[in-house]
């Protein structure tokens, strides 16, 4: 289901024809000048993620996608099969449209490095799995407004400690693929943070 508003309502009003509340997380509120946290998986929660090359594309491509679209970013997360974000809304365009920019991107960069890397070579698990569609991420995302000073310091806590309760380090310094060093140090990590305001 592709992310745009027009898709959306289309989920709420399947969801609504079948007697079911919309599931917290898929309803959209956009215009508020909230911040956004951001949930997306990889196709089928496949670990899509677990090099530490894809993961560099990855936030590459999310600091890309940031300066075109001009939102943002104020925390993140790249975890082995999903990611999280912590945004601002784009100027142009909504969180929607940024992540159906992002996720294009990233996949399309994923694709290219699988050719370069030959055939029968480094094949990816999203080739053999996700089938002639190559999927790589799951449709759809979770989006929470976050409008408290005190719900931005939850979900970046939340986000700098997944790798450590996950156990693929002891310590959120040891996973460059967060905005851990951003907080409070303001050291530069692998792509450039913004401030809030
Ligand atoms: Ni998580």
């Amino acid at each position: 289901m592709p992310q745009v508003r027009c898709g959306n309502l289309g989920l709420a009003v399947a969801f609504l024809a079948l007697g079911f509340a919309m599931p917290a997380g898929l309803k959209r509120y956009y215009g508020k000048s909230h911040l956004h946290f951001i949930t997306f998986s990889c196709y089928r929660r496949l670990p899509l993620l677990k090099t530490v090359r894809a993961r560099d594309i990855f936030v590459q491509e999310l600091g890309r996608v940031r300066d075109e679209m001009e939102f943002r970013l104020l925390g993140y997360v790249v975890m082995p099969e999903h990611v999280h974000l912590l945004m601002s809304e784009p100027k142009r365009g909504t969180p929607s449209t940024v992540l159906q920019k992002l996720k294009l991107r990233v996949s399309r960069k994923m694709r290219k490095r699988r050719k370069l890397a030959g055939v029968g070579q480094l094949r990816l698990p999203f080739e053999e799995v996700g089938g002639p569609s190559r999927a790589f991420w799951q449709p759809r995302f979770y989006d929470f407004n976050v409008y408290t000073k005190g719900k931005k310091t939850e979900k970046l806590n939340y986000m700098h400690a997944n790798p450590v309760t996950r156990r693929l380090v002891k310590h959120p310094k040891e996973w460059p693929w967060s905005s851990w060093s951003f907080y409070p140090q303001g050291e530069p990590g692998l792509v450039r943070m913004d401030a809030e305001e």
